[in-house]
């Protein structure tokens, strides 16, 4: 059976465990609070989580695990049978990863892990924000899913990315800048919780996960 190993509290890991849970895929969720060791580090290079361990040995990268995934498991579809609104979707859910969460990745060792960021970082990290809002809100369709009316894997990244940047926006600039922008990331998540329990599942996991994992981090930052 497909294991998808990494942690709870991180949104990468969730969103291929949405992806999975929406799909119906069997698999066995394997809790690693992290991959140092090298018998880990084998399986993904970087140190990042997740990574999933199939028949066909590991692979890493959140993306190519959903392609995976979708390719061998093709029953309740995450991208369209349409190779142009598949693209469209793939493009929506890179958008998500490489310019929304990745750029506001770079204010979470202050918001959330104890260390201390220069002022002059933070406020050169605000206009790559405002610039990729701007740009998500051209490519967001929110009707009511984040690529139009079906739920597609951008919303398993949405879903868990977009509360990321509202929330360590508002905590680092005062503002949560995806709301300032008129994004109703708020009503989106409302709209995914009552209609998707695995999202509702996932968001429990997490929640129980927070306490352990911060305070790790936390105890690494101190050093
Ligand atoms: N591009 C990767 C990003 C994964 C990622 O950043 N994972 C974080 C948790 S959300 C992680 O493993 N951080 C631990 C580390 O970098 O040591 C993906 O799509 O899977």
């Amino acid at each position: 059976m497909l294991k998808l190993c990494g942690f709870a509290l991180s949104n990468y890991h969730n969103k291929v465990k949405l992806a999975l849970l929406e799909k119906q895929v069997p698999f066995e969720e394997v809790l690693i609070p992290a991959v140092r060791e090298e018998h880990l580090l084998a399986k993904s290079p970087m140190g990042k989580v997740p990574f999933i361990q199939t028949e066909h040995g590991a692979l890493a990268e959140s993306q190519p695990i959903l392609e995976y995934i979708e390719a061998n498991w093709p029953q309740h579809p995450l991208l369209p049978a349409d190779p142009w609104a598949a693209a469209k979707i793939r493009e929506l859910t890179q958008f998500l990863d490489l310019h929304l969460e990745l750029t506001v990745r770079q204010l979470y060792p202050q918001a959330y892990f104890g260390y201390t960021l220069s002022d002059k970082f933070i406020a050169r990290v605000k206009p790559e924000m405002e610039h990729a809002i701007a740009a998500f809100k051209r490519l967001a369709k929110f009707a009511p899913y984040v690529g139009g009316d079906r739920f597609t894997m951008a919303d398993c990244a949405a879903y868990c990315h977009l509360p990321l940047v509202g929330l360590t926006t508002k905590l680092m600039y005062g503002e949560d800048l995806l709301a300032a922008a008129g994004v109703d990331w708020k009503g989106y998540i409302k709209h995914i919780d009552a209609n998707h329990p695995n999202a509702v599942k996932v968001s429990a996991d997490r929640k129980a996960d927070q306490a352990r994992a911060l305070s790790a981090a936390r105890g690494e930052a101190k050093g």
